[in-house]
Parts: C-alpha cells; sequence; structure tokens
C-alpha cells in the first residue's frame, strides 16, 4: 500500500525520460528499504502478545525448548509470606478487612522471622520431589521480600533486614531447583495504584519496571507469576509493555499468563504469557496449552494457625490428576510469622516425596492422557507405556474406553503383580483388580502398548 503510494508521487517529478528513469530507480530502491522496513516494523507492533494468542512476536515468544522442560518438572512449592503471617490472616485480602489497613501497613515493623532459612525451606521442596519455587517477592498488600531501591515499603525497613528473596535464590541454586518470583500487578498500597487519580498508573507501571528490573538482573528467575490482572486499573497495553521489558531483559524466563487481561485457563488474543493457571482447582486436559494449578495444602495461602490440612491421599491425587491432564502442580505452603514451615506440613510434604521417590517416574518428564482424568482413575503416558493410577477399587474390574490405534500386550502392578485384562475395540478394556490394592494411595498400573503411546488421540473424549 505503502509503496503505491509514494511510487505514484515520483510520477510528479518524471520531468525529462532519463531524469525520471533515474528517480523512478530510486525512489524504488528507497521504496522498497521503506517498505521492508516498516513490514517488520508493523509485525513488531502488532506481535506484543505470546503463546497461542494469535498476536505472536515469534523473536519474544519463551523458546517451546524451555516452556516443555518448565512443564516436565510437574510439581513445584508455592510460598506465600510476608508480614501478614504475624496476624494468621490471609495475605492482601485481610488488608482492610479482618486486620485494619493502618495496622496491615504496620506489621512490617514488627516482621522478625528469626527462624527463617532458605535453605531448609529449599530441603523441604526437594525431599517432597518438588522441582521449582515460587516465592511471594510481592503480593497485593504491596511489601517487597527484598530490598528494593523503589519503595520504602520493603523487608530491609523491617527489623528482620535480611533479603529473603535473594537467600532463596541462593539456595535454589545450591539445590539444583528453579527459582521464581511471584510478583502482583496489583498494589493495595502504592498511591499511585489507584483508580481515583487519573495518570498515576503511568508512574506505576514505570516504579514496576524498575522492580522486576531489579529481580530480574539480581536474582535471575527462572519463571515470573504475575497476578492480580483482573484488576480494573490494570490495562492490556501494560502487559504487552511489560512482557516487552521482561524479555528485553531476559529472553528466556518463563511467564504465566496473569500479565495481560485474558482468563486463567484458556488462551485468548489478550492472553501475555507462556501457560494458563487455573487456581485452587485442577485444570483440564489440555494437550496443546500449557498449564499449572495452584492448589494450597491447607485452605489459606498465607498461614493461618490451626488451618485444615488436606489429607495425604488427596495431596497425591491432586498430584496425579494433574499431571493425568498434562498439567504442574504448584503446591502452596504459607510459613509461620517465625519462618518456620509448620511441622505437620513438613511431615506432608515428605509423604508425597516418598511416593514420589517409588512413583516417580510415573510423573516426572510424562503426558497427560490418553484416558481424562476422574475420580476412579488417572493416566500417564511415556514411551510405549500408559501408568494407570487408580484411585478407586469400586467393583473389582476396571473398564476403560478402547485405546484409538494401539493394543494393550501387557498389564501388571508397578511392582510386577499381573493384572488380568481382556480388550476389544468396541467395548474397551475390561482390568480384573485384586481384592487389595498394593498401594492404598494410588494404585499404579502399566500398561504395556504395542506403540508409543505419547501421540495417541483422548479415548474417553
Ligand atoms: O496469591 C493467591 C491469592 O491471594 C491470589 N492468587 C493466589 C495465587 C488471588 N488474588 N485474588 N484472587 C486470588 C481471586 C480472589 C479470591 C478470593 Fe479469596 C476469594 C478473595 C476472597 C475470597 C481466596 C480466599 C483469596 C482470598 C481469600
Amino acid at each position: 500500500m505503502k509503496f503505491f503510494l509514494i511510487n505514484t508521487k515520483s510520477h510528479q517529478f518524471g520531468v525529462c525520460e532519463y531524469k525520471y528513469a533515474v528517480w523512478n530507480y530510486l525512489m524504488k530502491l528507497a521504496c522498497s528499504v521503506f517498505f521492508i522496513l516498516t513490514w517488520s516494523m508493523s509485525a513488531n507492533a502488532q506481535n506484543l502478545n505470546t503463546v497461542n494468542s494469535g498476536l505472536l512476536d515469534p523473536g519474544s515468544k519463551t523458546p517451546k525448548m524451555i516452556v516443555d522442560d518448565f512443564m516436565d518438572k510437574r510439581f513445584g512449592m508455592f510460598i506465600h509470606f510476608g508480614p501478614v503471617s504475624l496476624r494468621g490472616t490471609e495475605i492482601g485480602w485481610s488488608r482492610g478487612n479482618e486486620v485494619p489497613t493502618l495496622e496491615y501497613d504496620n506489621l512490617y515493623k514488627e516482621f522478625n522471622p528469626q527462624l527463617f532459612n532458605a535453605d531448609q525451606w529449599v530441603k523441604i521442596a526437594k525431599d517432597s520431589g518438588m522441582k521449582y519455587l515460587v516465592i511471594t517477592a510481592k503480593h497485593h498488600d504491596g511489601f517487597c521480600l527484598w530490598p528494593t531501591a523503589f519503595s520504602d515499603y520493603n523487608i530491609k525497613n523491617s527489623p528482620f533486614k535480611r533479603d529473603i528473596v535473594e537467600e532463596l535464590s541462593i539456595a535454589c541454586q545450591k539445590q539444583g531447583l528453579a527459582f521464581c518470583i511471584y510478583f502482583t500487578v496489583a498494589d493495595w498500597h502504592d498511591p499511585n495504584y489507584t483508580q481515583d487519580q487519573p495518570g498515576n498508573m503511568d508512574r506505576f507501571v514505570l516504579t514496576m519496571k524498575n522492580e522486576l528490573k531489579e529481580v530480574i538482573t539480581r536474582y535471575k528467575p527462572y519463571m515470573l507469576w504475575f497476578d492480580g490482572n483482573w484488576e480494573k486499573q490494570w490495562k492490556q497495553e501494560y502487559g504487552n509493555e511489560l512482557y516487552q521489558f521482561i524479555k528485553s531483559l531476559d529472553k528466556n524466563v518463563i511467564v504465566n499468563n496473569r500479565l495481560g487481561k485474558g482468563e486463567h485457563t484458556s488462551f485468548s488474543p489478550e492472553s501475555v504469557g507462556d501457560y494458563l493457571t487455573p487456581e485452587q482447582k485442577i485444570g483440564e486436559l489440555n494437550m496443546v496449552d500449557p498449564w499449572e494449578s495452584c492448589i494450597t495444602i491447607c485452605n489459606q495461602w498465607a498461614w493461618k494457625p490451626n488451618d485444615k490440612m488436606k489429607p495425604l491421599k488427596e495431596c497425591i491425587q491432586t498430584l496425579v490428576k494433574t499431571a493425568g491432564g498434562n498439567g504442574n502442580l504448584l503446591f502452596n505452603v504459607g510459613p509461620m510469622m517465625d519462618g518456620r514451615i509448620e511441622a505437620r506440613q513438613v511431615e506432608r510434604l515428605k509423604e508425597m516425596g516418598t511416593w514420589l521417590t517409588k512413583y516417580g517416574r510415573t510423573i516426572y518428564g510424562t503426558k497427560g492422557g490418553p484416558y481424562k482424568p476422574n475420580n476412579t482413575y488417572a493416566t500417564t503416558r511415556k514411551g510405549n507405556l500408559i501408568y494407570l493410577h487408580v484411585f478407586e477399587r469400586n467393583q473389582g474390574r476396571l473398564i476403560l474406553p478402547a485405546l484409538i490405534g494401539a493394543k494393550i500386550k501387557k498389564a501388571y502392578f508397578f511392582d510386577g503383580q499381573v493384572v488380568a485384562f481382556v480388550q476389544n475395540k468396541d467395548f474397551g478394556v475390561l482390568l480384573n483388580l485384586p481384592q487389595v490394592f498394593p498401594d492404598t494411595i494410588s494404585s499404579v498400573i502399566v500398561l504395556e502398548l504395542d506403540k508409543n503411546a505419547e501421540n495417541l488421540s483422548i479415548a474417553n473424549d
């Protein structure tokens, strides 16, 4: 379009034929350069979004290999921590509710988690089989767990003073966990973050950029976990701008999908980020889009005294159903005000780790499917094997829909005990279950196929 416009103009200058030919030649050359430049610039400008959003900038998208590697990890630790642990109420949300705003905003003056030990937290995560860790560097209450230069409301000004984010990043690196940072786009403490004062969001976004630059350059996070994108102050353009900014600092950092205005559980043209984030629920089976469910070990994100803790069976089945749906589980703990994770939670996590020591190969690095998880079973697959996790014995037999395009050659429990079965392409697979299961939590039956299981279609759609 631009090419023709300028080309037409060139006719106006064509006084004599020779001059016209030279001029025409030069203009065509200039136009081609102009065309290529504007084309590539507009391609860049349009494509500020990321994975699956339809407006992709191939240059800024997180490399697929990196997101695939993240998805292989399957299990991570979410940590919600801050001065609010002094009250035992919900982080962010209890400000101005259970805890009066002025009181909440002054809690940091007493925040002194003397027993905080980054190596211990990371070891607890590692012993439970977790492969990455996400710390609430900044929640909606605006308090920063690192000594930022861009807000006084930070850990340096608490009696504790130590840089919790830095200590965790070092501990993760030492123990081989991927270190990640939670950073919400909401900040109910910052006066610039309001609906009533127009123009201040620009200043707020600038502060955010400065803070993000600090955490990205200092602590080199593997992934950034954004939150709060549903707030009306937050605009799509901020998300786009920040994504480009983040990628200019580290092109490989993974970003969850809460930076643009899109939904958490599906991609849309507004989505900014690499993966979906169902919250407090297990995501649906999805073989196309990467996803991670964040779920609490108790009810509250931040520590709450005597909060109801989930039984081991539920914790493990949550992990298994997540892997069975081809997703990751980001499992949350809220450490106490003295900096320790509750002993009963440590114990629960260790039990998960013990289970994973045995069954890890049915979880890590597997794909979900080829059956959709339900309350009776969930499956994962790797190579020629399907790992069938059975939660309920029901009537001593388990009927599965027929596999599409593959046959089962053998079926046996994880420990080797053979499982009798019949299969038929119309009626499916009937497995005879023993009176007593080898494992009360989740028994794994290995189905050995005649071909690779990883690309089979979903069989119970
Ligand atoms: O950081 C955690 C939540 O604080 C945050 N996202 C996770 C990872 C979040 N912010 N807003 N929301 C989730 C949506 C609002 C949820 C609510 Fe509630 C339900 C607000 C009040 C009831 C859950 C329970 C969050 C606070 C109390």
